[in-house]
């Protein structure tokens, strides 16, 4: 994270720089919308976005699987900021989108990990993750890195704004330099997801639940073990699985919850009630030194407690870590999946 961006940040100076933006300043303060199109894990960042945007910058944001607003007759405008992310930059679905937004007047930013790639020749500006080259077909430092590019750019596009104090940007981007050090931590939770994972392998189905920015966080978690392991897996948001899922869980249903101790705390903390009273077994990532979710979850996964901005950063770890054990648990390639391309260029 510390080295992934052309972007830099002065927390002392309450400042974030964004080298790839920097000339569509006005843009960024005037946008009354902002388009996130991406495919897959990319569009499980865009969701991210979405919400660090909303939250900071106070500019309402739309995102759009890229695969399928190519197809449609979208409504788009000159006035609007279409953000383009995509790991490989080649991937055919998000390169239409960008060409049907710019045929309608729109401004193309794009994240991007591979220098070079199509998608940043198509964009008008953007920025480069460099997360260093992905070995395996499943996106996974690329979502980390897409991530804290998309928190740059939330709080640049506030502080342009002016929808941010100059003293909560410093805490922030305080905070955001100590992210690495904190990755660093959580990765240090391995050795105990492979326990877990042994725990689990057998499975055939999973749901992944979290509120708020730790939604997209769940998806993803679905999406790992979906790509890698081929066990079955959704991610909802924890308030649907009353609207639903909740119909499946019984003892033959694991239930990972991100539990972290943010906002929706408590709500949560409900929902994994309700898995608990009707046998589903349950899987929490939770803030270092949670006792309340320890005495409820089967098994819990801690992580250094940060801002509910950063916790997609962290959270999303453990769930790699484990779709990752689980893979090889069960024999799977878990850097050529079967049926899935690196790049999706058709
Ligand atoms: C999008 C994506 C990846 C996924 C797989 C297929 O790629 O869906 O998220 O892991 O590699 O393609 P990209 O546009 O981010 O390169």
């Amino acid at each position: 994270v510390r080295d992934c961006l052309r972007g830099r940040i002065y927390p002392q100076q309450g400042k974030v720089q964004l080298g790839g933006v920097k000339e569509y300043v006005e843009k960024l303060k005037n946008v009354d919308r902002i388009i996130i199109v991406a495919c897959g894990t990319s569009w499980h960042a865009g969701l991210v976005g979405e919400y660090l945007i909303e939250e900071y910058a106070r500019v309402p944001v739309e995102v759009e699987y890229a695969s399928e607003f190519r197809y449609r007759n979208p409504i788009i405008t000159e006035k609007d900021l279409v953000i383009a992310i995509s790991q490989s930059g080649e991937t055919a679905d998000t390169m239409a989108a960008i060409e049907l937004a710019k045929e309608k007047g729109a401004t193309i930013f794009g994240i991007c990990n591979v220098v070079g790639a199509s998608i940043p020749r198509l964009s008008h500006a953007g920025v480069y993750t460099h997360a260093g080259p992905e070995i395996g077909v499943a996106s996974t430092k690329a979502f980390t890195a897409q991530v804290t590019a998309l928190t740059l750019m939330a709080f640049y596009i506030a502080q342009q704004r002016g929808t941010i104090t100059e003293s909560k940007l410093i805490e922030y981007l305080t905070e955001l330099n100590e992210i690495p050090t904190l990755i660093e931590k959580t990765l240090k939770t391995n050795d105990h997801v492979q326990i877990i994972a042994d725990k689990f392998k057998d499975s055939t189905n999973c749901l992944f639940l979290g509120r708020g920015s730790s939604f997209p966080v769940a998806l993803e978690g679905a999406l790992k073990l979906k790509e890698i392991s081929y066990i079955h897996a959704e991610g909802y948001p924890a308030a649907e699985m009353k609207h639903g899922p909740i119909a499946l869980i019984d003892e033959d249903m694991p239930v990972v919850f991100i539990a972290t101790k943010n906002s929706s705390y408590e709500k949560v903390i409900s929902n994994i009630q309700e898995v608990r009273a009707r046998g589903g077994h349950v899987i929490a990532i939770v803030s270092e030194g949670d006792t309340v979710v320890r005495d409820m979850a089967d098994y819990v996964i801690e992580i250094p407690q940060t801002s509910e901005a950063f916790v997609p950063l962290l959270a999303t770890i453990p769930l790699q870590l484990l779709s990752y054990h689980i893979a090889v648990m069960r024999g799977c390639n878990v850097d050529q999946p079967r049926n899935l391309a690196k790049s999706v260029t058709v």
